[in-house]
């Protein structure tokens, strides 16, 4: 072995072990200075290579810098280690590994997931079939099918978010009745709960973006009682049996008769007066509901003469402001886990 190789290894054995004593990132810098700083141990035989004869210089110059760069890669491994340690004992002096852990919380379902759940259980077990339709819309399904041509003012009633001149996000659920009575012939009972969107100013009772379910029912002989029925049952089972119902005569363009549908305010329990939740009137408006207008059953091709049919339309968010008693319908969407966990 030559006498440079000898020279570097004994080098390298120093410096492994000037390494691997470093006690912190101070003292490896330390080393570092010592070896590989500009007047270290390295430099200096680097400067030996000049009383080597020419045709050895290069060989040498490499062997030096293959040697550096082992060191410095030791040097690497030994600053990571040291780091390591640095924030392991850092960690120990800031955690208090005796505080009492939060326990991880289990998430709950929204009360409007509930509320449509449960609906649409009752109605199933009523034999209802449970269908979804689409948030976007055509125009003719939304009115004009709805016996709501184009010149109507009920359209102003749907303050609607439109995407093309004849596409809109839908303002309710009702373009259900005609997608599914388009596709099937009677009799037809159905549920469809979704999404539906208006330009309506956000306050305790609106959102521009909300959910109703919508029911349809048709049939030979079925007639404005059954609906009632229905719909009593299914508040009674949401709300239980202290809620009363009531049926306002109302107007819809694709329902004769047509019918509010309210439940007692919850909160005074239908005494009214000064109430902050129903704004004094006793009552919660639920949704529409009424008889399927002949021109809806004649527009899908079903003859009004044979078959009669009823719908309603309600809003979940109203039907979970009455069944867990809140005053804001803001509350069900700010995601506040507090209010969500009350409610679990
Ligand atoms: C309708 O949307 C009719 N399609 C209902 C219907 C269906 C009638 C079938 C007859 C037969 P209306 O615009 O009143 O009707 O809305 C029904 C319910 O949706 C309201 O009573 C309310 O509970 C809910 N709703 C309406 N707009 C909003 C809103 N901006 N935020 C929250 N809920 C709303």
């Amino acid at each position: 072995m030559s006498e440079l190789a000898t020279q570097l290894e004994e080098l390298r054995r120093r410096f492994g072990n000037a390494v691997a004593g470093a006690p912190d990132e101070a003292g490896l810098e330390q080393v570092r200075i010592a070896y590989l700083g500009r007047n270290g141990e390295v430099t200096q035989v680097r400067r030996t290579i000049g009383r080597l004869p020419a045709h050895e210089r290069p060989a040498a110059g490499k062997s030096i810098n293959d040697a550096v760069g082992a060191m410095e890669a030791e040097l690497q491994t030994a600053q990571a280690r040291l780091e390591s340690l640095t924030f392991q004992s850092e960690l120990a002096e800031s955690i208090d590994v005796t505080f009492p852990a939060i326990p991880a919380g289990a998430g709950s379902l929204n009360p409007v997931r509930r509320v449509i759940d449960d609906a649409c259980t009752y109605f199933r077990r009523h034999g209802f079939a449970v269908v979804v339709g689409d948030e976007i819309e055509s125009d003719y399904n939304n009115f004009d099918a709805l016996n709501i041509p184009s010149d109507h003012p009920a359209r102003e009633g749907f303050d609607s978010f439109w995407i093309t001149a004849t596409l809109l996000l839908r303002p309710h659920t009702s373009p259900v009745q005609i997608r599914t009575m388009q596709q099937h012939r009677p009799p037809i009972a159905i549920v469809a709960p979704g999404k539906c969107f208006r330009r309506d100013a956000v306050d305790a009772r609106h959102l521009f973006q909300f959910h109703q379910i919508e029911g349809l029912l048709v049939a030979q002989g079925i007639h404005f009682g059954h609906l009632k029925g229905m719909l009593a049952e299914m508040c009674r089972e949401l709300f239980g049996a202290q809620q009363s119902v009531r049926f306002r005569p109302s107007y819809f363009p694709f329902t004769e008769p047509s019918a509010e549908v309210d439940t007692t305010c919850p909160k005074c329990g239908g005494e009214g007066a000064s109430c902050s939740m129903c704004g004094g009137s006793g009552w919660i408006e639920l949704g529409g509901a009424g008889m399927v207008h002949p021109s809806v059953l004649r527009e899908v091709g079903y003859d009004p003469d044979i078959y009669s049919g009823w719908a309603f339309g309600f809003g979940v968010e109203r039907l979970a402001l009455a069944r867990y008693e809140v005053d804001d319908i803001r509350r069900f969407i700010n995601g506040d886990p507090n209010f969500l966990e009350q409610l679990a």
